[in-house]
């Protein structure tokens, strides 16, 4: 069954690839066989980069890491590559400062996404308010970065922006949860006019369903943009006696209307069976924080934290993963209706 759904979006000529290998097992995406991308101590003062969001700029690449610091706690650094691949970190912590140009630098940051809409980057991520709550930040030129109002009160670890305006509002994916590990954990849909005001909460999907992503599910990388819908890869994770098992998810969701889900993929998509995935800090989890995507070639390179120690990489092209999304699809009656009661 061919799609003939396609990808919007500005080309990217330069994703990180390589070829399909000839015999992949599961779903149609294969890992990097250079895995993982950042070991251990990649920089000055940095135990561990995982969970991390890259986005292409002018000719090279932007990362911003979620890095573990040698004091243990994380924070978010930036890096340049031309290739996507080999990172030169800054030195210093990004330095978030508020409108007049103050620092105004959060206690601890993770898991940070970066998302570009119209002319300017957007970082999201976690930090303390008070809690766990979601901070945000914009730049145009990443030297800059001035801190937004909180979307959130606490607690909310895991926000995803759009690309793009829906119906003139920005719209973000997250997932309220407590001050711990979290033991639940459905994705919600909400939408600013301004990045100050956020309202029109609206739930997108529930965990409970497969048992592979039982436990919890949160956005991963920003949507993908199609002319059916937003692709979203997110994480999902289910209860062991060992403790979490973090697993890679795919859905669609509807494009003018995102807390409806069109296609949701059974299966997962890309769980722990590596090394760098197994054996870490925390093991068994692989986390998706972004894709470089292009819409000419259908390359899309997924960004996956390994083991809460890596930073990975796995490819697919963008047909295959719709139609593999398509074919295993199961909707509940939660995901297919608007998410407001
Ligand atoms: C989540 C977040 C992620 C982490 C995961 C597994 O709650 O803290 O950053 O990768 O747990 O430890």
């Amino acid at each position: 069954m061919m799609s003939k759904i396609k990808m919007i979006g500005p080309a990217v000529k330069n994703v990180p690839w390589q070829e399909r290998p000839e015999k992949i097992v599961g779903a149609p995406i294969w890992r990097y066989k250079e895995n993982p991308v950042i070991g251990r101590n990649p920089a000055e003062g940095v135990a561990r980069i995982f969970n991390s969001a890259v986005i292409p700029y002018n000719d090279e690449f932007i990362g911003v890491f979620r890095a573990e610091q040698v004091n243990g706690v994380p924070y978010i650094y930036m890096g340049r590559s031309k290739d996507a691949i080999h990172w030169d970190m800054e030195k210093e912590k990004v330095p978030f400062e508020d409108e007049n140009a103050n620092p105004f630098i959060p206690g601890y940051a993770y898991d940070p996404r970066l998302v570009k809409v119209e002319d300017t980057y957007y970082i999201i991520w976690c930090q303390d308010f008070y809690g766990a709550a979601i901070g945000m930040a914009k730049t145009v030129n990443f030297k800059k970065f001035v801190r937004l109002e909180n979307p959130f009160i606490p607690y909310n670890r895991n926000a995803v922006l759009f690309p793009r305006k829906i119906n003139g509002n920005f719209v973000m994916l997250s997932r309220p949860s407590d001050g711990g590990h979290t033991p639940f954990g459905d994705i919600f849909v909400s939408e600013s006019p301004d990045l100050v005001y956020w309202g029109k909460h609206r739930h997108v999907m529930g965990r409970g369903r497969g048992w592979w992503e039982s436990v919890k599910i949160g956005g991963g990388a920003a949507p993908i943009e199609t002319t059916q819908g937003w692709l979203l890869f997110y994480h999902g994770v289910s209860g062991t006696c060992n403790g979490f098992v973090y697993s890679i998810g795919g859905a669609i969701l509807d494009l003018e209307n995102p807390s409806v889900v069109k296609y949701r993929c059974e299966n997962f998509l890309l769980t722990p069976q590596e090394w760098y995935e197994e054996r870490g800090f925390v093991p068994n989890v692989v986390f998706p924080c972004a894709t470089i995507h292009d819409p000419e070639s259908g390359k899309i390179a997924i960004y996956y934290g390994a083991a809460d120690s890596y930073v990975c990489l796995a490819f697919t092209q963008f047909d295959e993963i719709v139609d593999y999304i398509k074919e295993h699809s199961v909707l509940t009656e939660e995901d297919t209706e608007i998410g407001m009661r």
